[in-house]
């Protein structure tokens, strides 16, 4: 017995490519570099590295191209600081000796703010590898991006990479509560220990601002836009004050979400009236003792008058007067307002769709230049699919901020692995044609009324569990993000490929299937829950799992019923001018393309069209039949997925290969568990038999509704 543990044991030291890998470092592995001859050339290219100055953002970098470089390079590079042959050099702008180089002054001069050269040069006679970032974070960003070459096996000879990013503001949002739940999250519980802070930092909080600057994002709304006003006592803003001077030298800014609301809460005024000169000075007090603790804050993110969250429509104000409350009292200090315009209203009989529209167009020019009007990528809410938000485009005079969800509320929660790189790249790409053809929604964020105020935000999937994001592809998806914001125009394939080199292997198969997987999966996830347009089909509250049949919330526009409109003769929203005339607010050859029968893309048809279930669509099949297809398809693509996973058994981490082993699994069940659902539900509306070939559900609908998840995770708290 004694032996059989020894030789065990033995066995995995011997072994150390197997070491099990539980995902916490996230694409930031650093391992020794596999490859013996792509190792020696790396080796003999970096022999020395000199870091010219010596900043906080200087030490940072520092200590990561220790790790990094002894890592992958399997060596301790020496620092020195006299130039030698093949030598990295890290420098910023205007920064030691290097500043005085005429040649190099002429390529600092185009560098523009927060980018970055990598370049070979001789110096001096001397051939090295020079990193020089327009400032500080620059730098970092530049070393995080070599960093990332060398993990990627990239030939490093003769660099001469120019990068900035296209957009200003790169930001998290986390929807993180004060008890540490967290909203939509699916995976733990919030990483900000507020009980504990500001005394006891967590390690996690530092990787955090490592894995974020390696891939650009900036800023970070640390709470829910459920907004709770406790985090605007001073204890409070202690404990954001230590997040926020561990976050400095990463570059990256910490915002925190107002409510509305709080002027009363806290500051026991009877209003929260954004006219009424107390309510005014209760926040320009508020925002002076913010900047007191931290002088680069970000600025506040806002949802207001929606959902029940307070605004200034309590107060019979517009939502440019409420925003531009906030503004006042932030723009002595630099600081900004991202409202959001998620709003929509119950009581208002319109279409949905429309509201945010409706409400926003016409306040268009009278928000205080540092607003920004943060919308979602469609004008519902994250589904797995929607036509772009017709708000992209539609406001020449107000900076728009984009808003994705990274956290996959309505696309697989915990559970299922979705690359949503492409999904964003399908809006990013959508032409608004707002000023002609090519006004892409990519193009209005960049074309904003103030160059400064450019930005995109992202709901992150962050939480406690050991990898971050609790299924292993969540990180994808956080790292398609960033990357994103960087640059809208990266294609989503050339991201997942940088993805999984860093974070399972070089090796081409590897490489090549995995691409193909993320690729595939978030169609495949449309196809089994939401195919040909339909949208917001998930049940009650938590959103988890099918829910078509729910039709008896207290609001209508919370009931999936009120989004596929199904009846015995028909299904989908009619949104031509024959219906809500939702189309009217996109330009017009938008317009025409989606109100159309005929050139409508079949992805969207059920978002702008009421059919006859016996119509019938280019390939011939009727409505009906093309449905029930395309939920077979979902399915089948699943087990694609699963199937193409096992194929790379061998060639990845054990550890990390059992856990989306398992994760597929689940999905696999869960896509047959939305097709049957699904498909009895419709039945029992239109009492049409299954096309020929299509397997009957396994269970009767009456089963799926009886189904119940009483924890879910993510559930929205109510306070
Ligand atoms: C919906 C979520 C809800 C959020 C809301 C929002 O279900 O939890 O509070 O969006 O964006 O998707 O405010």
């Amino acid at each position: 017995m004694k032996l059989t543990i020894t030789s065990f044991a033995l066995f995995w030291l011997l072994l150390p490519n197997l070491r099990a890998d539980d995902g916490y470092r996230l694409w930031l592995k650093y391992d020794k570099i596999t490859n013996a001859s792509i190792l020696t050339s790396y080796q003999q290219q970096i022999q020395s590295v000199w870091l010219s100055g010596n900043n906080p953002t200087d030490q940072v970098i520092q200590k990561e191209l220790d790790v990094a470089l002894s890592g992958l390079l399997d060596r301790k590079i020496p620092w020195r600081k006299e130039l030698e042959n093949h030598q990295l050099i890290i420098t910023t702008k205007g920064i030691g000796s290097f500043a005085a180089d005429q040649g190099l002054r002429t390529m600092t001069d185009r560098l523009s703010p927060e980018g970055f050269f990598i370049r070979q040069v001789t110096l001096e006679g001397k051939s090295v590898i020079l990193v020089m970032g327009n400032d500080p974070v620059g730098t970092l960003y530049g070393v995080f991006h070599f960093l990332r070459l060398i993990q990627m096996q990239q030939d490093i000879r003769d660099l001469a990479i120019e990068e900035h990013p296209r957009l200003k503001i790169r930001m998290l949002d986390h929807w993180d509560n004060l008890d540490r739940t967290v909203e939509r999250g699916y995976a733990g519980f919030s990483i900000w220990d507020w009980h504990r802070l500001p005394d006891y930092m967590d390690p996690r909080y530092l990787d955090y601002a490592r894995a974020n600057a390696s891939i650009g994002i900036n800023g970070a709304a640390l709470t829910n836009v459920n907004a709770n006003h406790l985090i605007l006592r001073p204890d409070y803003l202690d404990k954001v004050k230590a997040l926020a001077d561990l976050f400095r030298p990463y570059g990256i800014k910490v915002y925190l979400t107002a409510r509305f609301s709080a002027p009363v809460e806290l500051g026991n005024l009877e209003t929260a009236d954004p006219l009424d000169p107390r309510v005014q000075q209760w926040w320009k007090n508020k925002v002076t003792e913010i900047y007191t603790r931290i002088p680069d804050f970000g600025g506040f993110l806002v949802k207001a008058n929606s959902e029940g969250q307070p605004g200034p429509q309590n107060y019979h104000r517009s939502h440019a007067e409420g925003a531009n409350l906030l503004a006042d009292a932030l723009a002595p200090h630099g600081g900004i307002v991202i409202w959001r315009a998620f709003v929509y209203s119950n009581e208002t009989p319109d279409d949905r769709a429309k509201q945010a529209y409706q409400e926003f167009v016409p306040l268009d020019g009278s928000f205080r230049p540092n607003v920004m009007i943060q919308v979602k990528n469609g004008p519902i809410d994250f589904q797995p699919r929607e036509p772009f938000h017709p708000l992209f485009g539609a406001m020449p005079n107000t900076p728009l901020m984009m808003e994705f969800q990274i956290t996959q509320e309505y696309l697989g929660q915990g559970t299922h692995l979705v690359y949503l790189g492409s999904m964003w790249q399908e809006v990013l790409k959508s032409d608004t044609y707002a000023h002609g053809a090519g006004s892409t929604v990519t193009q209005t964020l960049k074309e904003s009324p103030d160059s400064q105020l450019t930005g995109m935000a992202g709901v992150a999937n962050i939480g406690t569990d050991r990898n971050w994001t609790g299924h292993l592809f969540g990180q994808a998806n956080w790292y398609a993000f960033g990357r994103l914001c960087w640059d809208p125009d990266r294609s989503a394939d050339a991201i997942a490929g940088e993805w999984i080199r860093q974070t399972f292997s070089n090796q081409s198969l590897v490489v090549a299937t995995i691409q193909q997987m993320m690729m595939a999966s978030r169609e495949y996830c449309v196809d089994y829950m939401t195919p040909l347009g339909l949208a917001h089909l998930m049940a009650t509250g938590h959103h988890y799992g099918p829910g078509p049949w729910v039709n008896n919330l207290s609001r209508a526009d919370w009931n999936p019923t009120y989004y596929h409109r199904a009846d015995s003769a028909g299904i989908g929203f009619d949104r031509t001018a024959a219906g809500s005339n939702a189309l009217e607010q996109y330009a017009k050859p938008v317009r025409q393309l989606f109100e159309s029968r005929e050139t409508c893309p079949e992805a969207l048809l059920l978002w702008f069209h009421h059919l006859s279930w016996q119509d019938r669509l280019k390939s011939g099949q009727t409505l009906w039949e093309a449905l029930c297809h395309h939920y077979d398809l979902g399915v089948s693509g699943v087990k694609s997925l699963a199937d193409q996973w096992v194929g790379l058994h061998e060639l990845i981490d054990p550890e990390l290969y059992d856990h989306v082993r398992m994760m597929l699994n689940i999905q696999r069940k869960e896509s047959v568990w939305w097709r049957d659902a699904s498909l009895s539900y419709w039945q029992s509306v239109n009492g049409l038999d299954l096309p020929a070939g299509v397997t009957a559900p396994e269970f009767t609908l009456n089963y799926y509704k009886s189904l119940s998840f009483p924890y879910a995770p993510g559930i929205r708290p109510r306070w």
